[in-house]
């Protein structure tokens, strides 16, 4: 039996919820369960939602702010527990920094989902509870909610430690987009969508490469349309393929090695950059698609506009870095990039959408890793 339950709560009452009591602002990394909570504080609250590039930093951030004197809350993927547990032990606990977070339950027992999700799913309330924050699950009626708040806040106020609500899949009902929120500015001539730029990269590689590919929508479509041994789909740990590629490309001899990164992920894990850039005599092409949204997530924006990917990578040791934004231009940036070796960023400027009926990946990730050790050694 499925344990989605039917939504009860509008993201606008959560959201008043919270303001009336006092909380705010509100920072964190969106899930598609809390998308429309984003989604409306983006509309309805700008100045009180701050994008952050990863969960840990989000924490952080929220200490500061209740440092000044706020009551914050945090918003996250449970699979972005993990990029919290250092700040939420040793800053909020040490400094008693009481956040409030809505954690949402991805793989919880019961309810199917992706292999990723598997374990944190299982552990979630216990890895709260072992960082001694309590928790629940958020209630699906809104009053409830309202005495549940209260009981937290004062558990908050009386401890000083964090308190968490977790939130199931289904639980918040979906908020209106507004229109043209997600995305670049419509440009002339239209840029690509990540499929067609997809698309572009895998015709110009050496057919020898070794791809790697991030978290998200950008495995799937390249699942879908271009499946190879030599793929690695990194379906989970968002923000860590650029790593993953790295990590191969340093310890397999004459084989070239590409990754498909995407902007929330190469924020998610900038420093991954400075590393790149200091192995800079190792053959790895960083194919960034940059889509200025985390698409995969119902396109909540990301920070990439006011980022220069570019002048990061050649500021931290990348041998070449370029932008490019049509299909002919990332053909031939591929070309040289591969034909010049070294580190070598190529960010891809694209245009937000995918297929509303992508599928989930075929391959199960053990047999998905096992084949790609297997091409390596081909
Ligand atoms: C640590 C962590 N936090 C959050 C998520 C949820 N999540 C999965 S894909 C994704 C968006 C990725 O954005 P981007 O890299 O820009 O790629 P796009 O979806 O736009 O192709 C998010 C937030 C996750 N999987 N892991």
């Amino acid at each position: 039996m499925s344990t989605v339950a039917a939504p009860k709560l509008a993201a606008r009452s959560v959201v008043d919820l919270l303001h009336d009591r006092g909380f705010g602002p509100f920072t964190g990394v969106p899930c598609s369960f809390l998308g429309p909570v984003i989604t409306c504080l983006e509309a309805e609250h700008p100045q009180d939602y701050v994008i952050a590039a990863n969960e840990g930093e989000a924490v952080a951030l929220a200490a500061g702010a209740r440092l000044a004197g706020r009551h914050p809350v945090v918003i996250l993927q449970n699979s972005g527990l993990g990029n919290t547990v250092n700040p939420l032990t040793s800053l909020c606990h040490t400094l008693r920094l009481p956040v409030l977070l809505l954690v949402t339950w991805r793989g919880r027992p019961g309810s199917p989902d992706e292999p990723q999700h598997e374990l944190m799913g299982r552990i979630t309330p216990d890895l709260l509870t072992a960082m001694e924050i309590r928790n629940e699950v958020l209630p699906e009626d809104p009053e409830v909610f309202a005495a549940r708040l209260d009981e937290a806040s004062a558990h908050m106020a009386a401890t000083g430690l964090p308190f968490a609500f977790i939130v199931p899949k289904g639980a918040i009902a979906p908020y209106p987009k507004p229109a043209g929120s997600a995305g670049p500015a419509e440009s002339a001539p239209p840029l690509m969508r990540r499929a067609e730029a997809i698309a572009e990269v895998v015709r110009a590689l050496d057919p020898r490469t070794l791809l790697v590919a991030t978290t998200g929508k950008t495995a799937r479509e390249l699942e879908r349309d271009w499946d190879r041994p030599e793929n690695l789909y990194v379906v989970g740990s968002m923000g860590c393929a650029s790593s993953v590629a790295l990590g191969v490309a340093m310890h397999t001899d004459d084989r070239p090695v590409a990754v498909l990164d995407g902007d929330g992920a190469a924020l998610m894990r900038l420093e991954a950059m400075t590393t790149i850039g200091r192995e800079s005599g190792t053959d790895l092409c960083h194919i960034l698609l940059d889509n200025e949204s985390y698409e995969s997530t119902g396109g909540q924006p990301t920070a990439s506009a006011g980022v220069d990917f570019c002048a990061v990578a050649t500021a931290v040791g990348y041998r070449a870095a370029g932008d490019v934004s049509d299909a002919r231009s990332l053909r031939e940036a591929v070309l040289r990039a591969e034909r010049d070796g070294g580190a070598q960023l190529i960010r891809v400027r694209i245009a937000a959408g995918s297929d509303p009926n992508l599928g989930r990946p075929a391959l199960r990730p053990p047999q998905s890793a096992a084949r790609f050790m297997e091409a390596i050694t081909q």
